[in-house]
């Protein structure tokens, strides 16, 4: 028999129920020690818990977050609400001694995801952050391949997330759904929504950053507010690129835009080394392009291989249905869960943790320091 491992969600959007839907069939496909157990889940309205709950298979809700926290119940916490309300759910779970999942980004800025990650580390409580696109097959088989020297000596990272979605002058900023345009409830823009995931993978891939230099837009400048129905100046970056410098030496692009017609949620990445290259474009997700100079110089050419092999060929994909049969989005939160439960039975902590994810919003506070004032700044590091 498994253990029980009782959840308390956080959040009833869009992130609420990838979360949820993870939590449910991670135990039919993973054989783990650990099985969660949706207990209760949180929204500041009943009637949206309620059937929330309903629809997920949740046991009980709440409406107050903080009777959610201090549950006798409740093994593990999972924030799914805005960037702004992490910080503060986060310290108390940790003081209550509770496990965290947390939405990414993990803060509004750097000082306070310090702050977070002393409160979950001198609780000693396990947590980790929700950059799910580390679990996606094709991008695991990336990490192996540069862990396997596959790469050399890497010259260049190159990363894009582009999405079409706020270019209407008339879509409102704030309240659910939209918070993400309110600089209050997302702490930034485009910087913290999608570049953190570029740059989390970039981290996790190609190692720490030293310095950046960057460029923000926002090109609509103010938007009819949803809360107070007033017309109120845009914070947010719709639109930022920059330039890095890694530690290893290579030089790297970031772009990302809510502003690229045409494009939903490309996200791609390119890595270009002395022996081969590996390129990945999340509206593909299941194929890895990779070009190996050490190939017969007359079959030299980019492969692309279909990540879906069993026989510890491709990673997670023994997991699923037989080889051939790709997965998608959902599944790399089912990975992200087995791998935290996984962690909690070897006591080897799934990344990225609290202290990982510091390292990211690092970048981003750099990223958006050096697009104001202009110049490069150094990155800070997240290392003890
Ligand atoms: C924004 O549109 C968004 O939903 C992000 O918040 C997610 O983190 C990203 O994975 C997809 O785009």
């Amino acid at each position: 028999m498994a253990k029980p491992l009782r959840i308390g969600l956080i959040g009833c959007g869009f992130m609420g129920r990838a979360h949820s839907n993870a939590y449910r069939k991670v135990s039919n496909f993973f054989d783990l020690e650990y099985q969660p157990v949706l207990k209760a889940v949180c929204a500041r309205s009943e009637a949206s818990a309620v059937a929330f709950a309903k629809k997920w298979g949740y046991e009980s809700v709440e409406t107050d977050w903080r009777k959610l926290v201090a549950r006798e119940d409740i093994d593990a916490v999972d924030i799914c609400t805005p960037n702004n309300t992490h910080a503060e759910i986060a310290t108390a779970a940790a003081k209550a001694g509770k496990m965290i999942l947390c939405e990414k980004p993990l803060s509004m800025d750097g000082p306070e995801g310090v702050a977070m990650v002393k409160a979950v580390e001198k609780a000693k409580v396990p947590n980790m952050v929700w950059y799910n696109y580390r679990r996606v097959p094709a991008v695991t088989l990336a990490k192996q391949l540069i862990e396997e020297g596959r790469l050399g000596k890497v010259f260049h990272y190159r990363a894009k997330f582009l999405q079409d979605w706020t270019i209407s002058p008339e879509l409102p900023q704030g309240g659910a759904g939209l918070w993400r345009l309110d600089v209050n409830a997302a702490g930034s823009g485009v910087t913290g929504d999608l570049l953190a995931h570029c740059i989390d993978t970039a981290l996790w891939l190609n190692g720490s950053m030293d310095s950046v230099t960057a460029m923000t837009e926002t090109f609509i400048k103010q938007r009819k507010h949803t809360l107070t129905g007033k017309v109120a100046p845009v914070g947010i970056d719709d639109a930022c690129a920059f330039l890095a410098r890694f530690r290893n030496g290579s030089l790297a692009t970031f772009e990302s835009t809510r502003y690229a017609r045409g494009h939903k949620a490309l996200y791609t990445f390119e890595i270009n080394g002395e022996k081969a290259s590996i390129a990945w474009d999340l509206h593909d997700l299941h194929r890895l392009q990779y070009f190996d100079y050490q190939d017969e110089g007359k079959l030299r050419g980019w492969r692309s291989i279909h990540v879906t092999d069993h026989g510890g060929e491709h990673p997670y994909m023994d997991k699923w249905w037989v080889p051939g049969l790709q997965i998608g989005y959902e599944h790399s939160f089912v990975h992200q869960v087995a791998d935290f439960l996984q962690g909690l039975a070897t006591g080897k902590p799934a990344g990225p943790t609290f202290r990982d994810a510091l390292e990211t919003q690092y970048v981003c506070d750099a990223v958006l320091k050096s697009a104001k004032t202009r110049a490069w700044q150094k990155v800070k590091s997240a290392a003890k």
